[in-house]
């Protein structure tokens, strides 16, 4: 292998069908829009061109240049085949293959055509900084019918903005997941190059992936490799603000890398001619998960210490009795925005998804002297990552103590009906189901008039604008409604089974 200056960096000694590239030809970086820096020379003793093989060594390792040199009969060198990428498809194929020249007269100056090679992808791809941001492709591998998939990809996308990361580009492949990359070989070959391209270095796939494909897509593209829980993951990492938040998030993270840890960094790592091979570094894995488990203990015992004081929170505000309710709904609904025209608060709030992470009470006073604490919650999402809500149970257990739940409805969005859906599943799976729910179609200044009033009739709901303090009239009074009516069962209730005691004792 040898470096732009032409000095050998590495000579590799294999058999006859396969070589072993040593593991740290990683350290040349591939910046954005470049190529490796790394030429490979190496012989093919068969007399055969440039094998498919190589061609996709070429591509995964984006190497500079990748040259066969065949072997004459007497021993000594023969022809020389070379390839290397190019900047745009032609006939179908991502590289060129250069005629084959005999030994001896090969007259190409490497140097000035690696250099313009790169300027062409350079300037095919204007690469806009774009503060801190990775550039991401996405990638959704999918059987669904085209609408929901193309839908999942725009959630998607609002995910990857969510988190700062700039989208370059998005793909939808309509076909049966395949085991070790998603995709076929092929079509991940051409996704290194619109990535190298488009200058990115992140691929963000729609469908969660297992440690293995992590492994096998990241170590063919050598690009960064996340899914949608990992993103899920990210965004909450960034936003957690308390400490509460801040463990719970940890706790999720590192509940779900535990499993990925792969050995790193082993000597040799990859294998040209296809399949991957794996070599020694149990010992350093090993080494990495008992890390991790030991910080997992930690953070669980900082965490028990952290809800007791919570648990003691929560008990503090019932002995108040004042009635609780619960502002709930998918991300970006318009949680924060609700409570903060209803009680004249700040909270952030943000055109992005997990704008709330950690749970704000405030008070409320009704018209008729109710006094409430209203509550604001982080947002739902379609497939909840299940570690997540596992960190989340206990400040979502809170919604236990509610005594009515908001349940917010974004009614511009395409998804309504799923997100709908997604929310009275989590409210399912945490067993809150029993809770009175009132239904608030928020940012009804975005759709039609019509439109706002069938969706009403049909979801039997209120339709607000959050950001507009005249229209929550309807919704205050029947809150107000909803809240006594619940007391007053509640204190009957209470008088009942008082009585009842009475009864049995006296
Ligand atoms: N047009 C319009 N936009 C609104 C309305 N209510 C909220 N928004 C906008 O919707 C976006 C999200 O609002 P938030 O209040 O942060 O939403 P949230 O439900 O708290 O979101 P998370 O905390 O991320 O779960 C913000 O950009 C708000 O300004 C509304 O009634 N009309
Ligand atoms: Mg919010």
């Amino acid at each position: 292998m040898i470096d732009r200056k032409g000095i050998t960096q590495y000579v590799i000694v294999g058999k006859h069908q396969q070589i072993l590239l040593p593991d740290d030809i990683q350290k040349y970086r591939i910046g954005k829009g470049r190529l490796k820096g790394l030429r490979l020379v190496h012989t093919h003793l068969q007399n055969e061109s440039l094998t498919q093989d190589d061609l996709m060594d070429l591509v995964f390792l984006r190497l500079d240049l990748i040259s066969a040199i065949t072997v004459a009969k007497n021993g000594i060198p023969d022809r020389i085949y070379s390839a290397h990428l190019l900047h745009e498809v032609s006939n179908n194929m991502n590289w060129e293959i250069l005629p084959p020249v005999k030994y001896g007269n090969l007259n190409i100056d490497c140097h000035k055509l690696i250099l313009s090679l790169e300027e062409e992808f350079a300037k095919k791809a204007p690469i806009q900084k774009v503060e801190g941001a990775d550039r991401a492709i996405l990638i959704s591998v999918t059987t669904a019918p085209k609408g929901p998939a193309l839908e999942s990809m725009e959630e998607l996308k609002e995910l990857a903005r969510s988190s700062g990361t700039y989208v370059v580009d998005s793909i939808v492949q309509h076909r049966k997941a395949a085991p070790r990359y998603l995709l076929g070989k092929g079509k991940l070959s051409e996704l290194v190059i619109l990535a190298l391209q488009r200058g990115a270095s992140l691929l963000i796939f729609d469908q969660n992936l297992n440690p293995s494909q992590v492994r096998s897509i990241t170590d063919t593209t050598e690009l960064k490799v996340i899914d949608r829980t990992q993103l899920i993951l990210d965004i909450f990492a960034r936003r957690a603000r308390t400490r509460e938040g801040k463990i719970q998030v940890e706790l999720a993270q590192l509940k779900y890398l535990l499993p990925r840890l792969i050995e790193k960094n082993t000597a040799m790592s990859r294998l040209t001619g296809g399949i991957g091979g794996r070599g020694p570094g149990e010992t350093k894995l090993e080494i990495n998960r008992r890390r991790v488990r030991d910080r997992l203990r930690h953070l669980e015992k900082e965490l028990r210490t952290v809800r007791k004081q919570r648990a003691q929170r929560r008990a503090r505000r019932k002995k108040q009795g004042l009635p609780i309710i619960s502002i709930i709904g998918y991300t970006t609904a318009g949680k924060s925005t609700l409570l903060n025209t209803l009680t004249k608060s700040d909270i952030l709030t943000e055109n992005r998804l997990f704008a709330t992470l950690d749970p704000t009470s405030r008070r409320l006073r009704f018209p008729r002297d109710t006094e409430v604490i209203i509550t604001d919650t982080v947002g739902f999402i379609r497939d909840l990552p299940k570690d997540l809500v596992a960190a989340f149970r206990a400040t979502l257990e809170e919604l236990e103590d509610a005594d009515l739940l908001l349940h917010v409805i974004d009614i511009s969005n395409p998804r309504i009906t799923q997100q709908i859906e997604s929310v009275e599943q989590i409210l399912e799976s945490l067993r809150l189901t029993t809770v009175p729910t009132l239904r608030v179609l928020n940012k009804e200044d975005l759709v039609e008039k019509d439109f706002a009033e069938r969706k009403c009739r049909a979801l039997n709901a209120i339709a607000i604008s959050a950001r507009h303090t005249k229209t929550l009239k309807p919704l205050i009074e029947a809150m107000e409604t909803r809240i006594r009516h619940t007391r007053r069962l509640d204190k009957a209730t209470t008088e009942y089974f008082r009585q009842d005691k009475q009864d049995k004792t006296g």
